[in-house]
């Protein structure tokens, strides 16, 4: 079995890779919550719906996000009644939200409700919310602390961030069968996500970083970071926000305790012999994900290492 570590829509270009390069049944896929947020009384978990309408085969690859050909009517109308219109929620993706909002409400667990919904749609990979407790990701401002959605769909990342917080996580508890599955899996992989916001609060659920150590699976990441600029996003601000060097090293830096094999591009190849010096296998590969032909290449490259 294989464990994999993703946000959003970066991180859905591998893991849509590997569903394809492996069998789907075999793979866990843990997913961010902390862009998780309530809006129009909703509970919506972006990350986690990205994974699922991925593996789904329905995700509307050109934004990243969403169902493929979906309609924004009804919010339309709820921008008529006064209602926030800058999160574009489309009317088939607002369907999966009443029903997440609905199980949950009925007593469900997060990661019972997302099985719910991946059973629903026919994926055969098990996708795991980081945890079913509530953990934000808070974004610090000069002007004060903002929501995660409020500063990347809001506020189109602009502005200064001075920090970073998981609001919550100190307390949470890993959801039932992810450590297990980091532990027990025959690799792991960290996908190309945003070290501070993606992966960041994954590895802020107590317990993960030291399952990541422990397993005597290889840990495998590929780099988010190209020439010192994030491939898609705001990951290099914020890592800049963080103190941390943006760069593939930066990167590998925050993961060495438990990276084995790190993937980075070709244009970083000068950056491989630093990133050895931290102790962490280093390959020079294309990271690009651009098309279905590279997402299922660069998983090739990577299940081939496991
Ligand atoms: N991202 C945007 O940039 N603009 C949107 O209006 C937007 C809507 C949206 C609706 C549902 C959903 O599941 C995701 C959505 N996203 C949108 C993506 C999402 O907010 C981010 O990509 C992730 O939180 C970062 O991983």
């Amino acid at each position: 079995m294989l464990a994999v570590l993703t946000g959003g829509t970066g991180g859905a270009k591998l893991v849509q890779g590997i569903s394809l390069e492996t069998d789907p049944e075999d793979l866990v896929v843990i997913c961010n919550t902390g862009d998780d947020f309530v809006l129009h009384g909703l509970h919506i978990s972006p990350d986690l719906d990205t994974i699922t309408y991925t593996l789904a085969g329905i995700s509307d690859g050109k934004k990243g996000w969403g169902i493929a050909g979906d309609t924004f009517v009804a919010l339309e109308w709820l921008g008529r009644y006064g209602g926030e219109s800058w999160f574009k929620l489309g009317d088939k993706d607002l369907a999966t939200h009443i029903t997440r909002t609905r199980l949950l409400s009925e007593g469900l667990s997060l990661s019972q409700v997302t099985d719910h919904i991946r059973n629903a749609l026919g994926v055969k990979a098990k996708v795991l919310p980081m945890s079913d407790d509530r953990v934000e990701t808070r974004i610090a401002t000069p002007a004060g602390e903002i929501s995660f959605q409020e500063y990347f769909v809001k506020r189109r990342w602009q502005g200064e961030v001075s920090g970073v917080s998981f609001a919550g996580a100190e307390r949470c508890r890993s959801a039932p069968g992810g450590l297990d599955a980091i532990r027990e899996a025959t690799g792991v992989i960290i996908c190309p996500s945003n070290p501070v916001t993606s992966i960041g609060p994954i590895l802020a659920v107590p317990g993960i970083r030291a399952a990541l150590k422990e397993t005597e699976a290889p840990v495998i990441a590929v780099s988010p970071i190209i020439q010192g600029a994030a491939v898609s996003g705001p990951a290099d601000r914020l890592m800049a926000a963080m103190g941390m060097e943006v760069s593939s090293f930066g990167v590998a830096k925050a993961y060495a305790d438990f990276v084995d094999l790190f993937l980075i591009a070709h244009e970083d190849a000068a950056l491989q012999e630093k990133i050895e010096g931290l102790g962490i296998k280093t390959i020079v590969a294309s990271i690009r994900m651009g098309s279905l032909s590279d997402k299922r290449s660069l998983a090739r490259e990577v299940v081939a290492r496991l």
